[in-house]
């Protein structure tokens, strides 16, 4: 099968993008808040948030530019076990993922709960670089990398979309590589 989305070419390094500067953290003062329509919001600190089930992917990461990175070993808390924590309610269909620097995505609810879906806080053996979202990223890579919100501090399950700050600006709001869903204006 093509490991190449179309559009796509091979680039060795993750290339980092970010929207503005991200001010530092301490990890003791890290929250990672669950919010919206669950039947039980919660705000962890880092050691509860570390203490929670764990998992390692490896996935390639596709960003809308055009370039992709093979074999990423993410490893981290599958979205799931966040999941199982706050019971979203039945009629959730999208998440939206904010950045402590205010960045936002709406990511759908079907591709947040895949399997490879996780919280990362390692990246290929190490903890995650600052650059690449320390302390937490949500990694969804069954979608472009935008999707893939760093130094994630909440995640908000909602009925009706919201869209993020890419999707404001006409990105896709689902943003399959397979599917090209690079824009939707
Ligand atoms: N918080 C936050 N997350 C973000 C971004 C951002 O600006 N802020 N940029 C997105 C974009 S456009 C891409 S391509 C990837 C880049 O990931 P990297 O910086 O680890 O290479 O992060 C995504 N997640
Ligand atoms: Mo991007």
């Amino acid at each position: 099968m093509e490991r190449l989305p179309p559009g796509q070419r091979w680039v060795e390094h993750l290339i980092p993008y970010d929207i503005g500067p991200v001010p530092g953290l301490d990890v003791a003062r890290y929250r990672l808040k669950l919010t919206g329509a669950v039947a039980q919001p919660v705000e962890l600190t880092w050691e509860q948030f570390l203490a929670l089930p764990h998992t390692q992917v490896r996935q390639d990461f596709h960003c809308v530019t055009g370039w992709s990175v093979r074999d990423l070993e993410w490893e981290g808390v599958p979205t799931r076990a966040v999941v199982d924590l706050v019971r979203p309610q039945a009629n959730v269909r999208w998440v939206l993922a904010v950045g402590r620097e205010g960045y936002t995505t709406n990511v759908p609810y079907d591709h947040f709960l895949l399997e490879n879906s996780l919280l990362a806080h390692r990246l290929n053996g190490k903890p995650l670089a600052s650059e690449n979202g320390a302390p937490v990223r949500l990694v969804v890579p069954s979608l472009y990398a935008w999707k893939s919100a760093k130094y994630v501090v909440e995640l908000r399950f909602m009925p009706e979309m919201r869209r993020g700050f890419w999707e404001e600006r006409g990105y896709h709001d689902v943003g399959d590589p397979w599917e090209e869903q690079r824009r939707w204006r």
